[in-house]
């Protein structure tokens, strides 16, 4: 039998990765499934980073010239690179950030759809021609290249969320630099690997086009402060982008921040239960409750509270957890002992504010230093501190309510505004919760789950959230910047809103 480590080297082989890039280096890369040890990597050095911005910057004012149908070109041929290799990624994701294996391979499809959306995108970035006041002149918006893009991404999406922003920016005539999560420098790899390849069959593109950094917090500093960089687009806690956001501001950077969510469902009095039990079961413990999309709190109404309460408790205590390559597992390991130490520290304050909790309990393994836990459902008799903070575990609170109104009321009362969800059949409250009265997240879903969005809608949160938007609809126009062009086809020179200036 294959050991994790070995299975490890021939999958990076199978997706094309040099071995010498993975078995020497300073940074230690473990699997969350048994903490064995399955690479070494290396970091980038802080300089090294910043001649690499540079050399982006270089590839991007070639890039800018290529038409952007031929660039859309690539980004096909990227989606069909991906879709060869769906298998061997899907499982190297699995193993380097533990979620299961169609979650793992979920992912992969994901970087398939928005490479499928760019590439169709890339012959539709189209500006406006807009109606001018002055006879004989023509007013329109052209779109151009932005420049150099940066991407952080965090352990839980390892290789989607650069797609997202990759293959956008890519179309778009932009160059891209990618810090990956110092947790999942692997997958970051194969997927460079993997683009490599689809460049290659591209014919040239210009060197650093689509550059990988693998380091620490220093690196992504050269990201954020580089003059070079027009726009960095970070995933990660609201705490990262409270250090990320005013760097970027204070040089005018762009930014589209992707920060925590504390998303809930309100279930209502007419709920479809069964399948309100499935969607809930998926958002909150899906992924190990480590999606910024997971259900976290959800918000019942006391007629069926007592109905509903304990046919979840029922799935909570026989939900499979374990190996998440392991057929018929639903709940893999967290990430690391932190993620654990995390999510029993929020259980405690729960705890000894009078909450009743289910679960939460680490699952023993035998000899492996892994962190399985059973989710947590945790009743709450109103929001405190704790239920308000995201922890990126299973836990979901659970609060009732009895007027719609006071639903809402406590749906909006927390700092995230990601994503939301209400299971009902009532035409009103779903409009109402879909109205600018009621959910102020940035997803708001009727009768499905909070998370598993698609890439066509636009992709992020508000308030703490940080009010970015990836994917897809149209947040390819953050990727490039707009120019408003007015054309005179006369031989008078009429000023706009009738000022006259003759100076004959
Ligand atoms: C994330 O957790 O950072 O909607 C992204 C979802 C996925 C993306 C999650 N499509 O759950």
């Amino acid at each position: 039998m294959m050991t994790i480590r070995q299975e490890v080297e021939a999958l990076l082989a199978a997706l094309g990765v040099p071995s010498s890039l993975t078995t020497s280096g300073d940074l230690t890369v473990r699997t969350p499934i048994t903490g064995e040890i399955i690479a070494q990597v290396s970091t980038i050095t802080a300089e090294a980073a910043k001649a690499a911005i540079a050399k982006a910057h270089a590839a991007y004012l070639e890039w800018r010239n290529v038409p952007a149908p031929k660039r859309g070109e690539l980004i096909r041929l990227l989606g069909e690179e991906l879709r060869a290799n769906i298998e061997p990624l899907g499982r190297l994701v699995t193993i380097e950030s533990g979620k299961l294996l169609s979650e793992g391979q979920g992912e992969v499809q994901e970087m398939i759809d928005i490479c499928t959306f760019a590439a169709g995108l890339s012959r539709q970035l189209a500006g406006l021609t807009v109606p001018s006041e002055r006879a004989k002149h023509r007013m329109m918006e052209t779109w151009h290249s932005l420049g150099v893009v940066g991407v952080i991404s965090a352990f839980n999406f390892p290789v989607a969320v650069w797609s997202w922003n990759a293959a956008l920016a890519l179309v778009c005539g932009d160059a891209v630099v990618w810090k990956p999560s110092e947790k999942t420098p692997l997958t970051a790899l194969a997927t460079q690997a993997i683009f490599e390849r689809a460049a290659k069959k591209f014919g040239a593109i210009p060197a650093g086009l689509a550059t990988l950094l693998i380091g620490d917090a220093k690196v992504g500093e050269q990201l954020v402060d580089s003059p070079l960089i027009p726009l960095v687009s970070a995933t990660g806690s609201t705490a990262m982008g409270r250090a990320v956001a005013p760097r970027l501001a204070a040089r005018f950077a762009k930014a589209i921040l992707e920060l925590g969510g504390n998303n809930a469902a309100i279930v209502a009095p007419s709920a479809d239960l069964d399948l309100t039990l499935r969607a809930i079961a998926f958002s909150a413990m899906g992924t190990a409750g480590q999606r910024c999309t997971t259900l976290r709190r959800l918000i019942v109404h006391e007629s069926i509270y007592d109905k509903f309460i304990p046919q979840l408790k029922k799935v909570y205590s026989s939900v499979v957890i374990g190996d998440p390559g392991a057929q018929g597992t639903l709940v893999g390991p967290l990430i690391d002992e932190r993620s654990y130490k995390a999510m029993q520290g929020a259980l405690e304050e729960a705890r000894s504010a009078g909450a009743t909790i289910t679960g939460g309990e680490r699952i023993e393994t035998a000899d492996v230093e892994a962190f399985y836990v059973r989710p947590a459902l945790v009743e709450v008799s109103s929001q405190t501190e704790t239920v308000k903070r995201e922890t990126f575990a299973p836990i979901l609170y659970v609060l009732k309510y009895s007027d719609f109104a006071g639903a809402l009321g406590l749906h909006n009362d927390v700092p995230q505004g990601l994503s939301s969800s209400i299971f009902t059949m009532n035409l009103r409250e779903a409009e109402l919760f879909l109205s600018v009265t009621g959910s102020d997240c940035g997803i708001a879903n009727v009768n499905i789950g909070t998370s598993g969005a698609e890439i066509g809608g636009a992709f992020g949160g508000e308030k703490e959230t940080g009010g970015g938007r990836e994917s897809g609809s149209d947040a390819w126009k953050q990727y490039m910047r707009r120019a408003t062009n007015t054309i005179n086809y006369g031989t008078d020179l009429p000023l706009a809103q009738g000022v006259s200036f003759d100076i004959a």
